[in-house]
């Protein structure tokens, strides 16, 4: 018998221990070996009853997703969890699963195999394919009705959230909850019901087949565009339909359409990326990390209050400065707004509400600095100002506290050039508003020393935010490569497109939302700000966008100007505004730019392809340590569509041939890379960092 499977006897119980660490996933020789031991256990007139159950940290997460790639090149059969869960609906003796930590997908599926399925209390049940682009597929969206209800069971398998077990147990998935050791709790269980196991009902409780199309409804909302919650959906009806034999079938169908559709191999790429960025060559379990006890953040405005709100929310106490009170009871009053709300929509208790506005102290002055174990400098972006603050706290922070800045844009190594110690000097970039956005660019200076970066990286983690290390540079990743998307979005104004019709092409195609639209979110005005003060990097005869200035000259700023690209009325509301146009028109005649007719493909190909364009350069320079990295940096900070896996991914889904043919027909200087790699037939994923 394969080592992934223990197999022992307990006081009369036959127990078999799934061993395949971390998460115990069904790969390749799991299930055999989980067969091979039951039937073993069968054989065995000692064993009365028989336990599943998982060794380590869980019961089993799933199917091996390492697998699906193998499946869809021919280099691998798959699962196929039937023989397995046959073996356990029909073994004459009862078979019951014991369930923690959490049980998901196919680790669900075998679990409904089983005649009973016990949980300790903190374990979760859920059926999260979706997330990667699938559908149960094996049996998951026939069995879970008929156990939990069709519409509990249709929302599972359409969404993907998981459950508690005592969610679960209410349901019915689950029999019974254990209290202390879960193996003897579950033993006792098992021997309790010995008797040969009856044939499984296969009925229905009462449900609404409206149900159906109303999730259909929520599902085109809140997963736009995607395939798998639909074909969820349609599984789980097909359940309520057909015979249980014949909806399998079916469920096979649509699982097999979305394992050969695009969007499973994006969402995979994406669900990998987001656990490979967290390993950085040259850090590694053994290099030192600092503790973060204590935090204090530099300014209360947008960016400082969000960054504020996430320390204090993973028990972080804050000393939070600004320089005028009026500053300070501004910042204070917006954070306890948006708490109030998260206590309104019924996220948290007002408890919760107050323990973390206790732990946040304002202030005037640096008091207390003196023992944060970070610093998180979020002023506004100007050298000057972010030199002077640096070298104040350089004379006040603790030896060994890391010292912190929020910059988008300025050079890490500049600001660490005012402190005596540029070691402990990093890059934090937080994304707005910094409370929910995911992503946290970790920028590393030239000194920034191993230890401060790997505290960061963890520091990400404790905050639930997604690190991903980036070096220095103007715009680090993220904002160097929106910077020509907007650009190309502007020009395209320029040349003819209505903002709405540029928004709409990407909103449509799955960004978030549009640039246009995201400036006037923004502001127009902090680029008009930036653009004044680089005017003098522009090189001679370079084109430059100059829409939004213009827009700006006008008073347009944005939505709180109440007119951007768009006209807003009282509650932000957007309407197409026809001056706008007029002023593109105007502006492109004393430009000597020809306005025309434009298409959504070209709209999609100028900004998308500019992304992958800059993307290429930043994995040359090394700016980048992998394309997955720039990815991720899209689908956690920019509302880039995950199943579109990220700029990079998309632009390889393209061909980097034929991206290099359209970047070459707009007259766009071609990144090396992308040149080298189209003429090589290579690939940005096996590209070395530079
Ligand atoms: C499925 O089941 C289809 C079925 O219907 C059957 C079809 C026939 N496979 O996330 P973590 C790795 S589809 C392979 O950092 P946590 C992960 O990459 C599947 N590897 O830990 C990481 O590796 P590394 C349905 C997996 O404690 C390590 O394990 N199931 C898998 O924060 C630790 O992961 C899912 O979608 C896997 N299934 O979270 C569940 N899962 O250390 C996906 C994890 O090298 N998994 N790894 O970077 C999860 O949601 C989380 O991993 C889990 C643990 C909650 C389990």
């Amino acid at each position: 018998m394969s080592e992934l499977i223990l197999s022992s006897k307990q006081a009369g119980a036959g127990v078999i221990t799934v061993n395949n660490p971390p998460v115990n996933a069904l790969s390749p020789g799991v299930p055999e070996g989980i067969q091979a031991a039951l039937e073993a256990h069968i054989a065995d007139p000692e064993v009365k009853a028989i336990l599943l159950i998982g060794g380590g940290r869980t019961f089993i997460a799933g199917a091996d997703i390492k697998e699906f790639g193998k499946v869809v090149a021919g280099q691998s059969k798959g699962h196929n969890l039937l023989p397995l869960m046959l073996a356990m609906e029909d073994s004459p003796k009862p078979v019951v699963v014991a369930i923690h930590g959490t049980a998901l997908g196919g680790g669900l599926e075998v679990a409904m195999g089983g005649h009973y399925r016990v949980a300790a209390a903190g374990a979760q049940v859920g059926q999260p394919e979706v997330k990667i682009g699938l559908i149960p597929g094996a049996g998951g969206t026939q069995r879970l009705p008929r156990l939990a209800g069709v519409e509990l069971a249709a929302r599972m398998c359409a969404f993907g959230e998981p459950i508690s077990a005592a969610k679960a147990h209410e349901a019915g998935i689950v029999d019974a909850l254990i209290e202390g050791d879960l193996l003897s709790g579950a033993i006792d269980f098992a021997l309790a019901r010995t008797e040969r196991p009856k044939p499984r009902e296969r009925v229905f409780r009462g449900f609404d087949p409206a149900i159906f199309d109303t999730l259909r409804a929520e599902a085109r909302k809140s997963h736009r565009n995607q395939t798998a919650p639909l074909a969820a959906i349609d599984a789980v009806e097909a359940a309520t339909q057909l015979p249980f034999a014949e909806g399998c079938a079916r469920e096979r169908e649509l699982f097999n359409g979305c394992l050969y559709g695009p969007q499973s191999k994006a969402l995979i790429h994406a669900f990998f990326g987001e656990r490979e960025v967290a390993k950085v060559p040259g850090i590694g379990k053994d290099t030192p990390v600092r503790p973060i006890q204590r935090a204090a953040v530099i300014g209360a405005g947008t960016m400082g209050g969000g960054i504020t709100m996430n320390f204090v929310n993973a028990g972080i106490p804050v000393r939070l400065r600004e320089t005028t009170q009026e500053a300070l009871d501004r910042g204070m009053a917006t954070i306890r707004r948006n708490y109030a709300n998260s206590v309104a929509k019924g996220r948290f208790p007002q408890a919760v509400m107050d323990e973390r506005l206790a732990r946040i102290t304002p202030q005037l002055d640096y008091e207390g600095f003196e023992a944060a174990d970070i610093i998180t400098e979020a002023v506004y972006e100007g050298m000057a100002l972010k030199k002077e603050i640096f070298a104040e706290i350089d004379k006040i922070a603790k030896p060994g506290a890391i010292l912190a800045t929020n910059t988008s844009t300025l050079s890490i190594d500049e600001i660490a050039s005012a402190t005596k110690r540029p070691a402990d000097v990093i890059g934090t970039h937080y994304f707005s508003p910094a409370n929910v956005m995911r992503l946290l660019e970790i920028v590393r200076g030239a000194a920034t020393g191993a230890d401060v970066i790997a505290t960061c990286m963890n520091l990400a983690k404790s905050l639930k935010k997604v690190g991903v290390l980036v070096g220095n540079c103007r715009g680090f990743v993220g904002n160097r490569m929106i910077h020509c998307y907007l650009r190309e979005a502007q020009f395209l104004v320029e040349e003819g497109a209505a903002p709405e019709q540029v928004d709409a092409a990407l909103y449509e195609w799955g960004m978030a939302m549009g640039p246009l639209a995201m400036g006037d979110l923004a502001g127009l005005d902090v680029g008009w700000r930036i653009r004044k003060e680089f005017k003098h990097l522009e090189k001679p005869g370079e084109r430059v966008p100059l829409i939004s200035d213009e827009l700006c000259e006008r008073g347009r700023f944005g939505q709180k100007t109440s007119a951007g690209y768009y006209k807003y009325d009282e509650n932000r509301k957007p309407t197409p505004d026809p001056e706008v146009v007029a002023i593109a028109r105007d502006l492109a005649r004393r430009q000597g730019i020809e306005q025309r007719e434009i298409s959504k493909e070209e709209i999609l190909d100028r900004t998308l392809l500019a992304l992958a364009n800059e993307g290429a350069s930043i994995l040359d320079e090394g700016i980048a340590l992998r394309a997955v990295d720039i990815d991720v940096i899209y689908l956690t900070g920019y509302g880039f569509p995950a199943y579109r896996g990220g700029p990079m991914f998309y632009a390889e889904s393209l061909g980097l041939a034929h991206v290099l043919q359209r970047v070459e027909a707009f007259g766009w200087e071609a990144a090396p890379l992308l040149v080298k790699l189209a003429l090589e037939g290579g690939s940005f994923y096996r590209a070395a960092a530079g």
